[in-house]
């Protein structure tokens, strides 16, 4: 094999800081797999499931402090302030740097350096990027392993000289000699440090094994750093699920829909559409990677190579394309155990056995305990290629030609059902002011609170979100502007008076997705209303649905004060983004009020 000069050097440099007591190169095989997770078992870190009803799956218990992505400790460090703008943890990078390097210095001691060269997408794709984890945590490489392509492949693509992002991870716990380990080392919050360095491509993190965290081709590199090699290089990096679909006559269009965290992407990636005769393909569940293809059009690729997907909810009824991918060679994280060693969790579909042990490592009993058996952010990783909707194009070097882009949040009231934008800016003034409760796939105070969150972005964007939405608006500026998708904004989560979900929501999404297909396609029936066209009282498709024609107006009604509340709403929050915000998003705002105050 090539020698790397930089990648040799970078991994000298680590090591001399993190001091492991070995570095050990990751082929990607399934020996060096089945090695890593027996060693994980031996150290009681992992527990393996019960092979003849998961095969090749473990469970692992986090700490419990340790549960999801941790916002307030994830940073930006540009080398301007203003560069991470104001929606991002601004540090000075020197300072950062300097305050990291004490964390680091020996923070590997006792344990293995994995080096994990990855792809984001396929491998040798154009669109494709690769980056290279070194991580002290054999958890990190099992998962990396699902979620991405990673080993010696991905070297030979690297070559002697090819361009990687740097991705150094440690869970921040070094070992004494013949200190034993803790079942899931990591460190303290205060000392956790979830680091991108934009403009050098690189990323430290230090102090968390979790997901989003730990996982670095995820978030912080095909979000945060990728955001920002997008914004140079002129394509996009999204939070956003892509799908495709067919109508009964077989026609098939490619929708990508962004959702902020646990609003429903992985869902409506692989729904079983309630309507007869069409059917739903998934091709990525989180992330979106875009470019203009050489036929003018926006094409979208699925960087990543698993499903890290939120298991609480998770049924058969609900999703059962992703209980069928988590049948075999799947990782769980939080979930809770049976005495027949099988997983379980809330919303599974059947009632929890007698006896479990719950995501802490407790015994937990049916009957009498109020504690949740799983946590909410209980995590599996299982493969892409095991979702048996998973589209035939997935791996696509191309990849898949948008025609609808879907913006959605989880709100009580206000937001309808769905409504489409005039055109592609008012699309960007409608994605930046996507709002939404807040989930526990963050470690908040405030779960459940409504908060402006563009494009499903605000802990994603590599950058400052004003110059992100001039990056959409420049998107939007082609010569063959007939040629973008349609920007539309979902509500599956509109709730009445006594607080229940007024839309029936998961396969029937697949009704407003064909009031998008025809949109899409120049038909559909429509009507203009103050915030966007909007379908009229029967273009909505409920046969066969249990719904009154109430409840449909109540799910699609534009209510003038709310609406008024939202813009002053709007206004604040567009307030704190200073001087830099477009322009062209300012007068969207203005004419939506005045819009609204005519009506
Ligand atoms: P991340 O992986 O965190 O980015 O989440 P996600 O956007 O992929 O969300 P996911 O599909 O995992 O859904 C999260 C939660 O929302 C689950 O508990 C689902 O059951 C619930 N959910 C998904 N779709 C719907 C829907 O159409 N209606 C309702 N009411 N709930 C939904
Ligand atoms: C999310 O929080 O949006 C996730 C899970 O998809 S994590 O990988 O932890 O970011
Ligand atoms: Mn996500």
């Amino acid at each position: 094999m090539m020698v790397h000069k930089k990648l040799q050097a970078w991994i000298e440099e680590v090591a001399t800081m993190c001091q492991p007591d070995q570095i050990y190169w990751c082929d990607g095989s399934q020996e060096e797999n089945d090695r890593l997770f027996q060693e994980m078992v031996n150290k009681g870190q992992a527990i393996r499931l019960n092979p003849e009803k998961r095969p090749g799956s473990y469970l692992f218990r986090s700490h419990p402090s340790d549960v999801a992505r941790v916002e307030d400790r994830t940073f930006i460090a540009s080398g301007k302030k203003e560069d991470a703008g104001p929606t991002n943890n601004w540090v000075d990078p020197v300072a950062l740097k300097k305050t990291m390097t004490t964390l680091f210095t020996g923070s590997m001691k006792g344990r293995t350096m994995y080096v994990i060269p990855f792809s984001m997408g396929p491998i040798g794709s154009p669109i494709s990027k690769i980056g290279v984890e070194l991580t002290d945590s054999p958890y990190v490489v099992v998962n990396m392993r699902i979620m991405t392509r990673i080993g010696t492949a991905v070297l030979e693509t690297l070559g002697a000289d090819g361009e990687f992002v740097k991705c150094l991870h440690s869970v921040g716990v070094p070992l004494k000699d013949g200190e034993t380990d803790a079942a899931w080392p990591c460190a303290p919050i205060e000392e956790k440090y979830i680091s991108h360095f934009p403009d050098q491509r690189t990323i430290w993190s230090y102090g968390s094994g979790y997901g989003g965290n730990a996982l670095l081709g995820k978030k912080c590199f095909a979000l945060r750093i990728a955001s920002v090699q997008a914004r140079d290089e002129g394509w996009m990096a999204e939070h956003m699920l892509i799908l495709s679909i067919t109508d009964p006559q077989g026609n098939k269009k490619y929708v990508t829909g962004a959702f902020p965290s646990a609003t429903g992407k992985t869902n409506l990636a692989m729904h079983i559409p309630s309507l007869p005769g069409w059917k739903v393909e998934t091709v990525g569940d989180d992330i979106a990677w875009m470019k203009f293809g050489e036929d003018g059009r926006l094409r979208a690729i699925n960087p990543e190579a698993g499903f890290f997907g939120v298991a609480p909810g998770t049924s058969l009824e609900s999703n059962y394309n992703a209980m069928r991918s988590i049948e075999k060679n799947t990782i769980f994280t939080n979930v809770a155990l049976t005495d027949d060693g099988d997983v379980w969790w809330e919303g599974i579909g059947y009632d929890a056995p007698e006896h479990l042990i719950d995501w802490k490592g407790n015994d937990w009993t049916a009957a009498d305990s109020n504690a949740l058996a799983a946590h909410p952010n209980a995590r599996f990783t299982a493969p892409a290629g095991q979702c048996p909707v998973i589209a035939p194009e997935w791996e696509d070097p191309a990849g898949v030609p948008v025609d609808a882009i879907l913006v959605g949040g989880r709100r009580p009231n206000t937001i309808p059902l769905i409504h489409e934008s005039f055109d592609w800016d008012h699309g960007v003034f409608m994605g930046s002011t996507l709002s939404s409760e807040i989930t526990a796939a963050t470690i908040s105070n405030d779960i459940g609170q409504v908060r402006y969150d563009p494009f499903a972005m605000l802990p994603f964007i590599g950058y400052n979100v004003c110059d992100y939405l001039q990056h959409w608006i420049d998107i939007g500026a082609q010569p063959e502007a007939d040629k973008l998708p349609k920007i539309f904004y979902v509500n599956w989560f509109r709730k009445d008076e006594s607080g229940k979900w007024l839309w029936p929501g998961y396969g029937d999404n697949s009704r407003v997705l064909k009031w998008v297909i025809e949109r899409v396609s120049g038909q559909g029936a429509a009507v203009k209303t103050p915030i966007g066209y909007m379908p009229s009282p029967d273009a909505i498709d409920t046969d066969g649905l249990d719904i009154s024609a109430a409840e449909m107006k109540a799910l699609l009604y534009v209510d003038k004060k709310l609406w008024l509340q939202n813009v002053d709403l709007i206004k604040a929050y567009y307030a704190g983004f200073g001087d830099r915000l477009p322009q062209s998003l300012r007068l969207q705002l203005e004419a939506l009020e005045q819009r609204l105050t005519a009506l």
